[in-house]
């Protein structure tokens, strides 16, 4: 299994090891891994080698290691293509997940400068603020923060955030949303977010941004997220010009 000869390092070759036994079925979410003491046997190589393949693994959320009980498969992680504009809710159903939300805050304020900016509407003018974290199957995916302009959207009530934004915007409001300019940057959790995503203080934490507009150019939304990085991956295709 273990080719000393290759002039790919050994705990690359472990690593590998390990995530083909991972895709096929081998070992399954949640499977606690051999011990390193085990797995060096395995291998027939040294601890520290199995120890650097598992830490590298662990940064890059293939496996989490739990203190005084050992490594674990964590689950697999959501492949969200850039391309594309969907909600959450929709994200969630087309993987056959379940999608939910709790709702953190609901209130009406008066618009920050740089909302009302990138809203284009008036400095006086009131915004929704709604804070909700999102939930796949009842486990914490993002933290997300909306401000919509109240004149958008009047009447948007508490019960209706707590389902799909997107789906009232469109079969409710009749309203044409058309696309979305969005950033995307990687930063850590802060003792807030790590609470609220079920993750320790500083883990890894893919920060997006989402200005979106109606089809006939109207700003209707600005989105602040925070995803986990250990369950959310992005891919996208790219064609040379
Ligand atoms: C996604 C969007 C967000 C939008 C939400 C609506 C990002 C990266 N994505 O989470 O902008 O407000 O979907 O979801 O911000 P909903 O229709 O399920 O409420």
């Amino acid at each position: 299994m273990i080719d000393k000869q290759s002039p790919l390092p050994i705990y690359y070759q472990i690593e590998e090891d390990i995530k083909q036994r991972i895709a096929d079925d081998e070992y399954r979410p949640g499977d606690m891994i051999s011990s390193e003491r085990e797995l060096s046997e395995t291998y027939e190589v040294s601890r520290m080698t199995v120890r650097q393949a598992i830490t590298n693994m662990v940064n890059e959320g293939v496996l989490f290691r739990e203190k005084g009980r050992g490594t674990f498969v964590a689950d697999k992680k959501i492949e969200q293509p850039l391309q594309g504009m969907t909600s959450f809710t929709e994200d969630m159903k087309s993987r056959g997940m379940d999608a939910s939300s709790k709702l953190l805050i609901f209130e009406q304020i008066t618009a920050p400068f740089d909302i009302a900016r990138k809203l284009q509407i008036d400095e006086q003018a009131d915004v929704y603020k709604i804070q909700r974290i999102r939930y796949a199957d009842q486990k914490p995916m993002a933290v997300e923060t909306t401000f919509i302009p109240v004149a958008m959207l009047p009447g948007l009530s508490e019960r209706v955030v707590q389902g799909s934004l997107y789906d009232y915007i469109e079969k409710t409001k009749k309203l044409q949303i058309g696309k979305a300019s969005q950033m995307i940057e990687a930063t850590t959790a802060d003792q807030n977010q790590s609470s609220l995503l079920e993750v320790p203080p500083l883990s890894a934490i893919l920060y997006i941004e989402r200005n979106s507009f109606l089809t006939d150019g109207t700003p209707f939304e600005v989105v602040k997220s925070s995803y986990r990085a250990d369950r959310y991956k992005f891919i996208s295709d790219i064609y040379r010009a």
